[in-house]
């Protein structure tokens, strides 16, 4: 039997694996969701969009816990995709050039969100960018057509409907959809990162706030699904 492993501090485990996000992009939705493209930018050599290349890469299998910052955790996802450390080391390094001191990637989704986290961080073996979730491709409440797997730091570093990524010298490229307040650099869920005001008091704010956001990005989904049926009918 293997050993139940401990859940971060301050974290609930739950069963389901709802839709969730930055409440104000619920009805967002990626609007090219099949279409694996990533935009490479920032302060680099040259600018330029990866898409074949990045399905070459070699294809990693992982099983991982996403913590989201709310207190919620969803144990034991099984992803399927390239390690983010390949990509950056097979396809960026070498054809974008980044610039040396380009240490700060900010990745941007399809809906609008837009998140950072230290190149350090991103090249760890545990970052993935997945197209797939559980043998199929990945659907629109998880982040198709591309999402960010990077476990060891909440929910929200791990951006979904990804489109593109920038390497930047310094922050001044960049500003969360939220306040600032959530927006740890880091966010690391070993260290209660889960932002710029004490841990403590996150804990207590957040979690009430779980429920009306699940209802609504739920409800945002099922309006989008109807939609699409009815635009595939009228056609
Ligand atoms: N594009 C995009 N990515 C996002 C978000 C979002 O609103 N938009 N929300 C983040 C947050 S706060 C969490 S907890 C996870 C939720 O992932 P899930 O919807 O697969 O549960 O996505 C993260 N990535
Ligand atoms: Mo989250």
């Amino acid at each position: 039997m293997t050993e139940a492993r401990d859940l971060p501090p301050g974290q609930t485990e739950i069963q389901d694996f709802p839709r969730f996000g930055w409440g104000a992009l619920a009805f967002r939705f990626p609007t090219d969701p099949r279409r694996l493209e990533i935009t490479v930018g920032g302060d680099v050599g040259e600018s330029l969009a990866v898409c074949d290349e990045l399905v070459a890469l070699q294809r990693v299998e992982q099983v991982s816990d996403l913590h989201c910052v709310t207190t919620w955790t969803k144990r034991s996802i099984r992803w399927s995709g390239f390690r983010f450390r390949d990509f950056y080391e097979t396809l960026v390094a070498p054809r974008a050039m980044p610039h040396a001191d380009a240490n700060l990637v900010v990745l941007r989704g399809q809906d609008g969100y837009a998140g950072r986290l230290p190149l350090a961080s991103l090249l760890a073996p545990d970052v993935l960018l997945a197209d797939r979730l559980d043998d199929r491709p990945l659907s629109i409440a998880h982040g198709a057509p591309l999402r960010l797997v990077a476990p060891a730091h909440y929910g929200y570093k791990n951006i979904k409907h990804l489109r593109s990524v920038e390497f930047w010298r310094d922050a001044r490229a960049y500003r969360f959809v939220g306040p600032s307040f959530m927006d740890h650099p880091t966010a690391r869920v070993e260290f209660e990162e889960r932002g710029n005001l004490p841990a403590g008091l996150l804990r207590r704010i957040y979690p009430p706030l779980v429920p009306p956001i699940r209802w609504l990005f739920r409800f945002a989904l099922e309006r989008h699904q109807r939609r699409a049926v009815r635009s595939e009918s009228n056609s």
